[in-house]
């Protein structure tokens, strides 16, 4: 029997209520949280796609893996598991654990960066550049321009423009470059990813230019399926296969294991250098916790080894990506403007496009995430000016060209009929939009402002 359709490779053990709130509710939960979703309760949310991070569902395994923490202070089984999978998996051969992908940010940033130093990525990612920024580096984005365009239809706007790193040595000397970042399936293009020949090429020049190659892996597994569906040559490698090359390509690596990885919480640095390891394990008891677990329960260690397995299985990813692809090619069918092509986790809507008649300095895409939620009691992020914050330098603020909104599935959570409704609330709020004001801050905290900042409308 042919057959083209995907469905989740599992079925459904236990489940979590949730229930509708009504309009009046949320006119006043939107506005007693200052039109930030970030500071909504739970409880007043009705689909929530804030993020993919830390929200997916485990599996039994992982629930059967939680039982069998070892949670002694020193050298736990579970650690050791973790390690062993890391290596298997991701090639890496020392892992150090971190509470969450910031944490071993914050050590890697802390290690590479000598202050002065300018530090290249596909993109910028809010986390990521502050540790940079914090560290004493400037953060040079690299990306190709198709990235900043929400209408190139580009396979691989994740890749890294060579021109671009060839200037930036041209004009500040290899010898202040420590490292190049790149992320897979990068997040604020879109979720895009890069390809494994632009990859292999960077693998070249960083070796030509004596410059480490460090890898966000936070949603790896994401980028090797669209290698695999649009990469010359990968149709029939598996998920599992392309994981271990893109990874076996970069020196080192930082992990957000609550995304592709499926747990709820942790994260690791990895990487292949003995000396670097020793440097990370002697910083990481300063921030974290012991090198043997570094802010994670060993019952978390030991989901997170199992989630890494779950991740990269064919039928999964195809599920996982099928579905985000599923709310976007229908909101595309209704004609709302979304970054295309459709993103690994996440559909982001065209706040510029959809908002036309508020100005970036009154934060469209922070309304639009306000009036979804009012309407529909449905939960999304802002990406756009006010998620890039200001210039390290100067005070301004950044003015990317996306202002997005990201309508982002957590994994294994949620089902079609709720990406359905999901759409439905979309053209509602679309229905409206000429009536949607703009923002402007009532409090703007110094860094990373996008998770507390508070606002109030324009008029
Ligand atoms: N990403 C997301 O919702 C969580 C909070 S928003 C800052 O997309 C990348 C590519 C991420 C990421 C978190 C981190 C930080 C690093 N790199 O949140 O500290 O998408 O575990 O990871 C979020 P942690």
């Amino acid at each position: 029997m042919a057959h083209h359709s995907w469905a989740e490779p599992y079925k459904i053990k236990m489940v979590e209520l949730i229930k509708m709130t009504s309009r009046e509710e949320r006119e006043k939960a939107i506005r007693e949280a200052g039109y930030n979703t970030f500071l909504l309760r739970s409880e007043d949310v009705y689909i929530d796609l804030l993020t993919d991070s830390g929200v997916g569902a485990m599996s039994d395994q992982q629930w059967a893996g939680m039982m069998l923490g070892d949670e002694a202070y020193a050298g736990s089984r579970n650690f050791y598991h973790l390690r062993d999978t890391v290596e298997e998996y991701y090639s890496y051969r020392y892992t150090v654990p971190t509470h969450q992908g910031r944490g071993a940010e914050n050590i890697l940033s802390q290690i590479l960066i000598e202050p002065g130093d300018f530090v290249p990525g596909n993109m910028y990612f809010t986390t990521t550049r502050l540790h940079q920024e914090l560290a004493g580096a400037t953060f040079v984005d690299v990306i190709i321009d198709e990235a900043h365009d929400p209408v190139s239809e580009h396979p691989f706007k994740g890749n890294v423009d060579f021109a671009k790193l060839d200037a930036l040595v041209e004009r500040v000397g290899a010898g202040h470059i420590p490292y190049v970042c790149i992320a897979t399936c990068v997040n604020m293009a879109g979720g895009q990813p890069i390809s494994l020949e632009n990859l292999r090429r960077l693998r070249k020049w960083c070796d030509q230019h004596d410059i480490m190659l460090v890898h966000d892996m936070t949603r790896v597994a994401e980028n090797a399926y669209f290698i695999q569906q649009r990469e010359h040559g990968q149709q029939d490698r598996s998920i599992r296969e392309i994981v271990h090359e893109i990874c076996s390509l970069t020196d080192a690596a930082t992990m957000s294991s609550k995304k592709d990885a499926m747990v709820n919480i942790g994260g690791f640095l990895a990487m292949n250098d003995p000396g670097f390891y020793e440097k990370a394990c002697a910083l990481v008891v300063v921030y974290e916790g012991l090198h043997t677990y570094g802010g994670m329960a060993g019952r978390d260690m030991e989901a997170l080894a199992i989630g890494i397995t779950e991740s990269v299985q064919d039928d999964h990813i195809r599920a996982r990506v099928g579905q985000v692809e599923y709310l976007g090619q229908k909101l595309i069918a209704g004609g709302v403007p979304v970054v295309q092509p459709i993103g690994g986790h996440a559909v982001f809507l065209d706040a510029r496009r959809i908002l036309p008649h508020i100005p970036q300095e009154q934060f469209p895409a922070q309304a639009l995430a306000a009036a979804l939620y009012e309407e529909s009691g449905v939960r999304s992020m802002e990406r756009g000016v006010v998620s890039a914050g200001r210039d390290a330098a100067t005070g301004e603020n950044h003015m990317p060209k996306l202002e997005l909104v990201r309508l982002t599935i957590p994994r294994r959570v949620y089902t079609q009929a709720h990406m359905d409704v999901t759409a439905e609330a979309v053209f509602s709020v679309m229905e409206k939009a000429e009536a949607i004001q703009g923002l402007r801050f009532t409090y703007e905290p110094e860094m990373l402002r996008f998770f507390q900042a508070r606002f109030e409308p324009v008029a």
